[in-house]
């Protein structure tokens, strides 16, 4: 590197530094250092996989649904998760990555998807659960992100957090009507709860003291709050909705801490956090399985997309070079 450039590099890590530090957005065309974007690459790729692979816990039931109203909303809620993934590795692809190369790294093991989509849907009521507990979980992380120092991720995160919202919502008035209905009913929806209460803990990723990224990812300003701190929040937000549900959440350590003004709460199974990781949980075999082929049966629905494209990009530059794009050559005519 010549003299120049180290002292250009020096102007430009400053002039990164004072957007972040005043709250301004990055934007894809502004320099930023090499190891900021691939953060967000690791950080949006991963957010991205875990909504196409969090499809198919609750696609398990749309077929199965009780009701045309409730099979309505599941498919809605479903497809705005296709959605989600979407928008987001639109938001990767400003980085300079190739969204075919994610989904490759993703089939290939070599990028992860959220801990909580490896866990088995066993009855209607884990519909329910998840809308409560999983998107519960995924707009108390995903709010502070709409503040995130990158551009094109803050703003895809606004729209999600809306849907999500309505996620949240239909998850917890399903709750609510099967945990008012029926013995069985209630009980089913205390199964589900009990079982999702604890991997939704996990979604947050491990304990600050164990989370190698959250330093250097909070003073970018890409996460705006620790892990511990957004799983607190979550826990005291959830304890009055489980009340207000009639459902029990499943922690004999869980009580009100008068001197810190949250919930103290027990201790979470990091050992079963790092098997599923590690590819171990119930599901992951089975999950990475259906993605890929459904990668597989959607290449022809690629291919016919990019013919379309080539096609179409040869037509306008044929209609441009004969003035027709225009309607110049009409006139000359
Ligand atoms: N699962 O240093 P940290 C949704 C990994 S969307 C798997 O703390 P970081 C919507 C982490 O990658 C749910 N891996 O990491 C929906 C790192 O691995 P590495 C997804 C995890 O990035 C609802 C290592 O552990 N949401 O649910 C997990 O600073 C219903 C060390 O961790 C997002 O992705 C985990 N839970 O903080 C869809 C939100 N946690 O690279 C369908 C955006 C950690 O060192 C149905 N992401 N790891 O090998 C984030 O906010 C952050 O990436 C965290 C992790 C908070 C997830």
């Amino acid at each position: 590197m010549t003299t120049a450039q180290a002292t250009d590099t020096v102007d430009q890590q400053a002039d990164f530094d004072a957007v972040v530090s005043a709250e301004g957005r990055i934007e894809p065309r502004d320099w930023m250092p090499d190891a900021y974007r691939a953060t967000l690459v690791r950080q949006i790729a991963q957010h991205a996989h875990s909504e196409i692979i969090g499809m198919q816990p609750e696609a398990n039931w749309i077929t199965r649904a009780p009701s045309l109203r409730r099979k309505a909303i599941l498919m809605a809620k479903v497809q705005d998760e296709a959605g989600h993934g979407l928008y987001l590795y639109g938001a990767a692809e400003t980085l300079d990555v190739d969204r075919g190369e994610l989904l490759d790294k993703l089939h290939a093991g070599r990028q992860r998807y959220s801990s909580i989509f490896n866990y088995p849907t066993l009855t209607w009521a884990d519909v329910g659960a998840i809308g409560w507990l999983v998107d519960g979980a995924a707009i108390t992380n995903q709010v502070p992100l709409c503040r995130c120092s990158y551009g094109p991720y803050a703003r895809a995160m606004v729209r999600i957090c809306k849907e999500e919202s309505f996620h949240q919502r239909q998850g917890y008035e399903l709750l609510h009507a099967l945990s008012h209905g029926t013995p069985a009913q209630h009980a089913m929806a205390q199964d589900a709860v009990d079982r999702w209460w604890w991997p939704s803990l996990m979604m947050f990723g491990p304990p600050d003291d164990e989370s190698s990224h959250s330093e250097q990812s909070m003073a970018w300003r890409i996460k705006r709050h620790s892990n511990d701190e957004l799983r607190q929040r979550f826990v005291d937000i959830c304890v009055p909705q489980a009340e207000s549900l009639g459902l029990a959440l499943p922690d004999p350590d869980l009580r009100w801490n008068e001197e810190r003004g949250t919930h103290d709460f027990g201790e979470i199974d990091w050992s079963e956090f790092q098997q599923v990781l590690r590819g171990n949980g119930p599901c992951n075999e089975q999950r990475l399985d259906q993605r890929r082929t459904a990668h597989e049966n959607g290449a022809w629905v690629r291919e016919a997309a990019a013919a379309h494209a080539a096609k179409h990009s040869a037509r306008t530059s044929d209609d441009a070079v004969s003035g027709t794009a225009t309607g110049e050559g009409a006139m000359a005519g």
